[in-house]
């Protein structure tokens, strides 16, 4: 009978191994330029990360091809080879071909258990080496913690200056997550909701966030630069469109950022649009958002006393004027804090722009001065943010609708907002 020549056994798994390779070239230089992008990591605990995965992928790839390359190599040996010999019939064995059957092998099976034993344990020991240093905070600056808050659908960031996560924040922002860079920053991430998940690939793995839990975490970046995120837990509607932006600035930059976001927002000149549109923003949407300075907690409905996670987003307006200033006013309950809404670069869980591309890039902190800002994109948002980012707003989640509001109303919202630098 025909044997077919060896040769083509190595070919079939030289195709294999090609193709494989070349899918696996394929998908890393694509992934280079990727947001998220676990493969290029530039953060301490994202190459930490990628120092075990690598290796262990090489190994896995080696394994694959040892077993599937023996696979190919022992179908084509033994395969049935019978001739056609015209009966219609393809396939059978001679009777001097029949393989001898043999049952068990002994020194075969305790090698391929123990083998992939003494692999996985090799890894499993790097595996937890690594987890246990993704938990260590170096390098860090003793003075700065961020308690990361998920809800339905973006993230709330609660810095605290003197790093103790149990008193009420210095600063209260959304979304864009801006940290100096070099330093490990210390975050306690929580859920007002159900449960999410934090994750800039990046920088670090992803860590859930779990109602009524508190998941210690820490981020760092050795450059400086914007690198996207994405909530990686199912988490209901929009959970597509729940991103997040870590911003990373120098040191010198982010004493700048800070100092910025610890000032509380100034009541607008009266007489002006931004003065109109403080009065229709106090009545149609102070009652969730909070402006330092301007709204007061009563403004909401909270008791300034009770601890924040207590107040309801659907607080009465009460009416009642701006008070001064309580640290608790910090934060917003469930709605993003928009002190200094316009240094920011995105909105609504990072998923718009809030400055259009005019070609040359404008450096973070400068957006608020010399960004052209997505008009469009926002007032789009004021008047009817659901059809924009799908909520449920009816079972009070998301930013309501707000049709009501006329064209100019809309405006002199917009001319207030952009009073919040
Ligand atoms: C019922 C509570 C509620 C009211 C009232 C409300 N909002 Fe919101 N707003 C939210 C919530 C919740 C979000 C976050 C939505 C998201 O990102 O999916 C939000 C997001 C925003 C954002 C984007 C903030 C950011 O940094 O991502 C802006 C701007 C905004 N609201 C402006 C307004 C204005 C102006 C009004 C009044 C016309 C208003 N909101 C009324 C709850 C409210
Ligand atoms: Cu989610």
């Amino acid at each position: 009978m025909r044997r077919e020549p060896r040769a083509l056994v190595w070919l079939s798994s030289l195709l294999v191994i090609a193709g494989t390779v070349a899918l696996i070239v394929v998908a890393i230089v694509v992934d280079d330029n990727h947001p998220l992008s676990t493969l290029s990591p530039v953060g301490r605990q994202g190459r930490d990360i990628a120092a075990l995965i690598n290796p262990i992928f090489i190994v896995a790839g080696v394994v694959f091809f040892l077993v599937q390359g023996a696979v190919l190599a022992l179908w084509w040996r033994y395969r049935v080879s019978g001739s056609d010999d015209g009966d219609g019939e393809f396939g059978y064995y001679e009777d001097e071909e029949f393989p001898e059957q043999v049952h068990g092998n002994n020194r075969l099976e305790v090698a391929w258990t123990i083998v992939p034993t003494v692999l996985l344990a090799v890894i499993s020991v790097f595996t937890l080496v690594a987890l246990f240093a993704l938990d260590d905070v170096e390098a860090s600056d003793e003075e700065l913690a961020v308690t990361v808050i998920g809800q339905q659908w973006w993230w709330e960031y609660q810095y605290h200056l003197d790093g103790d996560t149990t008193t009420p924040p210095d600063i209260v922002t959304a979304n864009e997550l801006v940290i100096p860079v070099g330093v490990d920053v210390p975050l306690d991430i929580k859920s007002r909701d159900v449960i999410h998940a934090f994750w800039i690939p990046k920088l670090n793995g992803k860590r859930d966030a779990v109602p009524g839990r508190s998941h210690d975490w820490v981020i760092q970046s050795e450059e400086t630069g914007v690198f996207r995120g994405q909530c990686t837990e199912f988490c209901g509607l929009s959970h597509g469109y729940m991103k997040m932006v870590a911003v990373v600035l120098t040191a010198d930059e982010f004493a700048e950022w800070r100092d910025n976001q610890m000032k509380p927002a100034d009541v607008p000149e009266e007489g002006t649009a931004a003065a109109a549109g403080w009065e229709t923003f106090n009545q149609q949407c102070a009652n969730c958002h909070v402006v330092n300075g301007l709204t007061s907690a009563a403004t909401r409905g909270g008791d300034p006393e009770s601890p924040p996670d207590d107040w309801s987003i659907y607080g009465e307006f009460n009416g009642e004027d701006a008070g001064p200033v309580h640290t608790e006013d910090l934060v917003s309950g469930a709605a993003p804090n928009l002190t200094h809404f316009i240094t920011r670069s995105t909105f609504a869980g990072s998923i718009f722009d809030l400055y259009l591309d005019a070609g040359e890039p404008v450096p973070y902190l400068e957006l608020s001065e010399r960004g052209t800002l997505n008009r469009g994109e926002l007032e789009a948002w004021i008047y009817n943010a659901p059809e924009r980012k799908p909520a449920a707003a009816d079972e009070l989640r998301g930013m309501p609708a707000r049709t009501g509001l006329s064209p100019t109303d809309i405006d002199n919202v917009v001319a207030f907002l952009s009073t919040l630098d």
